[in-house]
């Protein structure tokens, strides 16, 4: 009988007949061919081995969720301290188990409420953070020696991170108590996330301070998250956002015992933060081959301890993943997405709201978003068995797979000499574009499906309810205690620990130390970011778009080179190319969108100015008539857009320069778009809009009304 048992050319011959020879191999953008069959030949000489111990395939804890199941923690922040405060007592009454504190941008770029840079940022896309006095309600009756807490904070680590510190402190919680994460990952925030302060080497510095500092005297603290997610956000394939997340972690580790610090006594509190897209398996994979290549790095760098070489993971469903339109199936991505995450083997959750691509969550669409992974835990029995993919073909094939890809790039990093050089270099960024400009071409020319999007497209969207904040009204509130903390405290023991901070800065001594004294002074977040900046200066770049990569994918379609001939019209009716400037106002990094602008107004024939991060809307209008542009794209991701756009109009007819075209992109929900209109604003792009429509209208709004043929068929 074993004569007739088929093997596997005989499946080959009955597939290939099923499908009249079509090749079903999959390219995925990280260049894997999958096969649309895996079998025991594929994981010859493959071993995860057993859970709980080396290298950690099958994860990093012997009974996983069955001891434990992954800690909750929605990632949350809005408005003032006390708004935020209320919000994370509702969600733990509601079964949420770990706090994750987002901080608004402004906190993030180190300015108090009361700079006139932040006007459009206090309390928009997270809590605003000032004083010790706005940590100490933020926290109102939360105990900081139970509940451990996630602060996503980079570039204000230190006033942030020394705030912590005294609110414990003054809650009768010691620092050795204190238990939470901080994510303290800079070399990201110079690849894709950019809310960085100081330049890349006192950052760096900072980075280790806080490794010796919480090492001594925080055991329970976990010093950083080597953070994936903003480059998968930022278009990074899963390779690429594998590779360069541990390479990361490498760097840090090599600082760490270059300023001194024994290996194993502070790698055991470094952790990982990745997200998790849409493609199921390769999200399963890529966890389980991250922690298979913290091992081998750990081990290659002198770790003795098997606690340095554990790869624990924080993980949040994928933001570029969700769409405006049809939200509500939002909700089916991110449970497959949180799906991917536990069977991956992840320490902690975040799963995203409804509503992401609009807003920040309500109440409502935080329930279901927190929900979700309730219902994981709670109604399935999926936490029962420990890695339960474990020997899947096509899963441990793949995870040795993304192992060895991730490596090669690995290799590469090290030989041009480790991360902060390849950032400086400026090679991770472009490779996360192009991946990036890539994407956007194949969801654009409908190669890549979005169901709601390029497929399936409502006629009529319905409106949802999103939460909008009055950001006036919170920073009115915030200057007023500003005020309050400064008229109440002792000026000159505050200016001296501030004046510490700063020969701090010049001279070794440990930042964190330093600013905890200033804490407790009562000086403000701005006053200690500044001490430090008199020292390391402020740091700011002018983005670099790629050209080709967008343009090229469209190759001879007349949708593109009719928009081409578009450009050449008025070009040679202008006699010169049109000219647009792509603005970025206010404390918004996110820069995804407005690089990828850039990229293909550029490849069709438009002279694009990049406009440097961070700007005022007084200095991107100084720009736009500088260089003399017919178009301004305003591209907002942060929700400043109702602040920032109308005076960058204003400012440019101040100037008599009303003819400049203003649109608007990003983050903008369809209840502002009357807002704007009133405001001057020509032409909105929401999320999801297809780049082919949005030149369209650019060029109709310079005069050139030919659609380019085909061009509806595009739209839909
Ligand atoms: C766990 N434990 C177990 C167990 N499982 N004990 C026995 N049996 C089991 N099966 C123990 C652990 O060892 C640990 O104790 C304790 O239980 C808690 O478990 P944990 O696994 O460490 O979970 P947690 O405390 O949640 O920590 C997870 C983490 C951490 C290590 C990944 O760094 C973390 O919480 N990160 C969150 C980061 C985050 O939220 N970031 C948001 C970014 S948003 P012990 O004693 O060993 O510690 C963002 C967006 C943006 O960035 O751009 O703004
Ligand atoms: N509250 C909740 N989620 C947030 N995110 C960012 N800011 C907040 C906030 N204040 C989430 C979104 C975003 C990702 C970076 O983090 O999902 O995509």
């Amino acid at each position: 009988m074993s004569d007739d048992k088929p093997d596997l050319a005989r499946w080959e011959a009955a597939a290939a007949k099923e499908v009249k020879g079509k090749d079903l191999t999959w390219n995925t953008p990280e260049g894997i061919a999958v096969k649309p069959l895996y079998t025991a030949a594929d994981v010859a000489g493959i071993d995860p081995g057993l859970p709980g111990f080396a290298p950690f395939t099958r994860g990093v804890r012997a009974s996983m969720y069955a001891g434990r199941p992954w800690t909750i923690r929605q990632y949350a922040g809005f408005s003032t301290a006390e708004e935020s405060n209320a919000f994370y007592h509702r969600n733990l009454k509601a079964g949420q188990k770990g706090l994750s504190v987002a901080f608004d941008l402004a906190t993030h770029r180190g300015y108090d409420s009361d700079h006139p840079r932040v006007t459009g940022d206090v309390g928009k896309a997270g809590v605003a953070i000032d004083t010790i006095d706005d940590m100490k309600i933020l926290f109102d009756g939360i105990p900081l020696d139970q509940m451990s807490v996630s602060m996503t904070m980079n570039g204000a680590v230190i006033p942030v991170l020394a705030f912590f510190i005294v609110a414990g402190e003054e809650q009768g919680v010691p620092m050795a108590q204190l238990d939470g994460t901080i994510q303290n990952d800079i070399l990201k925030e110079f690849m894709v996330r950019n809310t960085y302060i100081y330049p890349p080497e006192p950052s760096m510095r900072i980075i280790s301070d806080i490794f010796a500092f919480t090492s001594q005297n925080m055991p329970k603290f976990n010093s950083i998250s080597i953070s994936g997610y903003h480059m998968q956000e930022a278009g990074a394939t899963q390779v690429q956002e594998l590779a360069f997340t541990i390479a990361d972690g490498m760097e840090y580790v090599k600082y760490g015992v270059a300023s001194g610090l024994d290996i194993d006594k502070f790698a055991g509190r470094l952790s990982f933060f990745f997200a998790i897209g849409m493609n199921f398996f390769m999200e399963i994979a890529k966890l389980r081959a991250a922690r298979v290549l913290w091992h081998r790095v750990m081990t290659k760098l002198g770790a003795r301890d098997e606690r340095s070489k554990m790869l624990r993971t924080h993980c949040q469903t994928s933001g570029v993943s969700l769409t405006e339109q049809d939200p509500y199936n939002n909700v089916m991505r991110t449970t497959i997405e949180a799906m991917a995450a536990m069977l991956g083997g992840t320490q902690s959750l975040h799963t995203n709201a409804l509503d992401e691509a609009i807003a920040l969550p309500t109440d409502f669409s935080a329930r279901i978003a927190r929900n979700t992974q309730i219902v994981i835990q709670e109604e399935t029995g999926m936490t029962k068995v420990v890695d339960p993919l474990g020997g899947s073909y096509y899963v441990e094939s793949l995870t040795q797979e993304l192992v060895d890809r991730a490596w090669e790039i690995i290799e590469k990093v090290e030989a041009e000499g480790g991360m902060a050089k390849a950032v400086a270099a400026g090679w991770p960024k472009a490779m996360i574009e192009e991946a990036s400009a890539a994407k956007a071409a194949r969801i654009d020319r409908g190669e890549e499906i979005i169901v709601g999007v390029n497929k399936y497209r409502l006629a009529n969207e319905e409106e949802i309810d999103i939460l909008d904040v009055d950001n006036h009204a919170v920073r009115e509130a915030q200057i007023r205690r500003i005020q309050a903390v400064k008229a109440g405290r002792d000026e000159a023991k505050c200016q001296a620990a501030l004046a510490a901070l700063t020969e701090g800065a010049r001279g070794g001594a440990n930042l964190l130390a330093l600013a905890v004294d200033c804490a407790r002074a009562r000086a403000t977040l701005g006053e200690i970011s500044a001490a430090m900046e008199a020292v390391f200066g402020r740091f700011g770049t002018t983005p670099t778009p790629v050209r080709g990569v967008y343009g090229g994918a469209y190759g001879d379609d007349r949708r593109w080179s009719g928009l081409v001939e578009g450009v050449e019209t008025i070009t040679r009716r202008k006699g010169r190319k049109p000219r647009m400037l792509v603005a970025k106002m206010g404390q918004d990094g996110h820069d995804r969108g407005a690089n990828l602008v850039s990229s293909a107004f550029g490849d069709l024939g438009f002279e694009v100015v990049a406009g440097p991060l961070f700007q005022t809307p007084k200095e991107a209008a100084e720009l736009a008539l500088k260089a003399d542009v017919d178009v301004v794209g305003a591209s907002s991701l942060a929700a400043g857009h109702k602040t920032l756009i109308p005076e960058l109009i204003q400012h440019l007819k101040d100037a008599g320069r009303g003819d400049i075209k203003v649109v608007a992109g990003g983050v903008i929900p369809a209840q502002d778009y009357q807002f704007l209109r009133d405001a001057g604003v020509q032409g909105i792009f929401g999320p999801g809009t297809n780049l082919v429509h949005a030149a369209t209208e650019v060029l109709r709004l310079l005069g050139h009304n030919q659609p380019p043929e085909g061009f509806e068929e595009a739209a839909e």
